[in-house]
């Protein structure tokens, strides 16, 4: 207790008391809470939401872990709920584990609004903003199909269990697959949003199932880590990795032909959205959507050097 100005722990301090000032409608402070701060996803995402929140004169803090699981965002959303911040903005890493926190943060006026991820219990949100992951799935089955002319076993790296996004790519991609009489998959697996374990996964897989045609990476890491085990068992261009989203690397991997194609995302407008709507609903103008889904472009060899493609990678 040196030092009230840095002061962390909740108790009554200036920065504390400025967060709760809610009534001029000119001193709001929102946090970002990303799945994981170092991912070019969220820091996409980041920019969208500080663009936003310079534009409307609202302070938007950014603050994560560097592991997508709900142990590590719980001390980090509870911490910001003492803090009495106006809205929280977050990607949740689990649909349930985080509901409680959230939920009492509702209650206490604060505006939950998730970004990317969700929750199961959408009923105290005042927002949700995100991708169309089920369509990014079936899009991914298509892309795949195509690569393959439609026939040969395939295989899926998720990259978590339980996380919103992950598990609506994966029903999409399966239910779309199974329009292909001729495509199988072989292989469903978890990485657990790393690299490494996702092209040990497939180095696995490759060698059991010699004749795989294709790999679907239902994010980032799960596609640049199978996109790694492809080409080191020398099977590039034999076998298509299907990716997600649309960081530089995976960019490049198209390009050298690496990755067939890629489902990119708007993490920009996300962030950009879900700072307007929290503002729109602390400033009491409620016209704007409770639930937003983004489009996706299905990038390739094909379209990824167009001009229109390239506001779509990500920065990092
Ligand atoms: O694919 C994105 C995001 O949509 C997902 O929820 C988690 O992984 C990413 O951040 C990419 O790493």
């Amino acid at each position: 207790s040196n030092n009230a100005g840095s002061s962390n722990s909740g108790q009554s301090s200036s920065s504390t008391a400025s967060a709760k000032s809610t009534g001029d409608g000119k001193s709001y402070t929102m946090a970002l809470v990303p799945g994981l701060t170092t991912d070019p996803f969220y820091i996409t995402m980041n920019n969208g939401a500080q663009a936003e929140a310079k534009k409307l004169g609202v302070k938007l803090l950014f603050q994560g872990a560097t592991a997508m699981t709900a142990s590590d965002q719980l001390p980090v959303v509870n911490s910001l709920i003492s803090q009495g911040v106006n809205a929280l903005l977050v990607a949740p890493a689990d649909a349930n584990a985080l509901t409680p926190p959230l939920k009492t943060a509702a209650q206490q006026g604060i505006k939950v609004v998730t970004v990317d991820t969700s929750v199961s219990d959408t009923s105290f949100l005042t927002a949700a903003v995100t991708s169309n992951n089920y369509q990014g799935g079936e899009a991914a089955a298509d892309a795949l199909a195509k690569a393959s002319n439609g026939k040969g076993e395939v295989a899926v790296i998720n990259f978590d269990k339980g996380v919103t996004t992950a598990d609506a790519r994966r029903a999409g991609f399966m239910a779309e697959i199974k329009k292909y009489p001729g495509m199988k998959v072989v292989a469903d697996e978890y990485c657990n949003n790393s690299e490494t374990t996702a092209d040990s996964d497939v180095s696995s897989i490759l060698l059991a199932h010699p004749n795989l045609v294709g790999v679907f990476g239902t994010n980032l890491y799960a596609a640049v880590g199978s996109g790694q085990a492809v080409k080191s068992s020398g099977k590039a261009g034999q076998v298509n990795v299907i990716a997600y989203d649309a960081e530089p690397e995976e960019i490049q991997d198209i390009k050298d032909g690496l990755i067939y194609g890629t489902v990119a995302q708007n993490p920009y407008q996300e962030g950009q959205l879900a700072v307007e709507y929290a503002y729109d609903s602390l400033t009491g103008k409620n016209t704007f959507p409770k639930s937003t889904q983004l489009e996706n472009l299905v990038i390739t060899k094909q379209n990824v050097n167009n001009s229109s493609t390239q506001n779509w990678i990500y920065a990092t």
